[in-house]
């Protein structure tokens, strides 16, 4: 993204993830899966990206943000499958001819189940791996310019190394610190890959920045871990990709400096923002027990299905950290889970009334998408928790207009974007 501001419209999209909305047998996540909740083909996008994109053009969005399978397209270590990489092919060039920009996300979650055998994410092996899948797919896919090497880096190490809670489902600073390793040298990898491919690509990560608040305002522990939360969780990675190394801190022990060849790797950075924290120290517990993070209705404006805080002036917040780093930003996900319509459209306008005083007072973010275009599998609650601008009947398939796609249609238009069918 180094063209000038002005030059290129602001992408206002839509976001899945190829997992969330195609499952896929071989992944990972199809074993793991908490709830037994997966259903073969989620909601079906594998054969019905065409409709899927007809939704993008009703709501006048002149960007989609989705993923490819990994699993899908190499389903054995030494096999890959041509057809898979032309489907995703026909599926960027159906973007592209909606007057849509393709954002491609590489690895959203979901690694292929052999892949933690043959070269899990704590050995170095990994890297190399990820990057000849990544040097496949942007072959394949001569139509995307934007990239995102992994989606929510952070939440997947977190999430598989430290605390267990998705796959390998492994609990260990250790195991946590060689991932981080070799996803930040994979990341590098798959960038120098996809440039090798196509010099005018643009590639960046899709980060999960949160507000980190002190449960305690008045508690020096809370307020300490509150610091060290937004350093580890919000800035160290985007350190490591920019600088090439970062001091993590882990809470009580001594700081460990990440140092690796990701420098400078990022032409955009992928805001996903969701919510606020509220840490708290617990005693008498070791890490990560320490801490212990809780979801407060401080705003007053209620949880959210996930029992998230709503906090739409964190969405600033997030933006401000992130464009200390010099680059140009995407807002990559942002959203709601809630069966409420009314409730979504508030969340919507709230969140890009926001986004758009971050851009009078001049910081560089170019695109905004929306979480999710329909409903999706979500990875630890099933299909119960309904993110979607479209409604998803889980019986037949059908996709429905939420109250909040005619208002984000709404939104854009007025912010002299596409008009789209949706007019109401
Ligand atoms: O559904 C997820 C997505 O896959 C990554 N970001 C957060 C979303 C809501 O939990």
């Amino acid at each position: 993204m180094t063209a000038s501001r002005d030059a290129a419209p602001f992408l206002w999209g839509a976001a899945t993830s190829s997992f969330q909305v195609e499952g896929a047998p071989g992944a990972d996540w199809a074993a793991w899966d908490p709830l037994a909740g997966a259903r073969p083909g989620m909601t079906g996008h594998y054969a019905r990206f065409r409709e899927d994109i007809g939704l993008l053009r009703e709501l006048g969005l002149n960007a989609y943000r989705f993923s490819v399978e990994w699993s899908r397209i190499q389903p054995e270590a030494d096999r890959w499958d041509d057809a898979v990489l032309a489907h995703y092919g026909e599926l960027a060039e159906a973007v592209r001819a909606a007057g849509a920009e393709p954002l491609v996300t590489l690895h959203h979650f979901s690694s292929p189940a052999w892949l933690h055998a043959a070269a899990p994410w704590t050995e170095a092996e990994a890297a190399g791996r990820f990057a000849a899948f990544a040097g496949r797919v942007a072959d394949a896919l001569p139509a995307v310019r934007s990239w995102i090497t992994f989606n929510e880096p952070m939440v997947l190490l977190l999430g598989g190394f430290l605390d267990g809670c998705m796959p390998p489902g492994l609990r260990s600073v250790g195991a946590f610190l060689s991932a981080l390793r070799t996803l930040l040298a994979a990341h590098a990898a798959a960038a120098a890959a996809v440039r090798l491919s196509n010099p005018a690509a643009l590639v960046g990560v899709a980060h999960n920045m949160a507000v980190f608040a002190p449960d305690r305002p008045w508690h020096p522990l809370d307020r300490l871990l509150a610091r060290v939360a937004r350093q580890g969780y919000n800035r160290a990675l985007l350190e490591a990709m920019t600088a090439g190394s970062t001091r993590l801190t882990l809470p009580f022990a001594r700081p460990v400096t990440v140092a690796g060849p990701a420098r400078d790797t990022l032409d955009f950075i992928g805001v996903n923002y969701y919510q606020r924290l509220h840490v708290r120290h617990r005693l008498g517990a070791g890490l990560p027990g320490c801490v212990e993070v809780r979801h407060r209705d401080r705003c007053g404006l209620g949880l959210t299905d996930m029992g998230w805080e709503e906090h739409p002036p964190g969405l600033a917040v997030v933006l401000r950290e992130a464009a200390a780093f010099g680059l140009p930003l995407l807002v990559t996900e942002n959203g709601i889970a809630t069966e409420d319509g009314e409730r979504k459209s508030d969340f919507i306008r709230r969140h890009v009334a926001v986004l758009e005083s971050c851009r009078r007072a001049g910081i560089d973010v170019r695109g905004y998408f929306y979480w999710s275009l329909t409903d999706t599998y979500e990875w630890l609650h099933g299909f119960g928790r309904r993110f979607g601008l479209y409604r998803v009947d889980w019986e037949t398939l059908e996709r429905s207009p939420t109250a909040a796609a005619r208002v984000y249609a709404r939104l854009v238009r007025e912010s002299g974007g596409r008009a789209g069918l949706i007019t109401s």
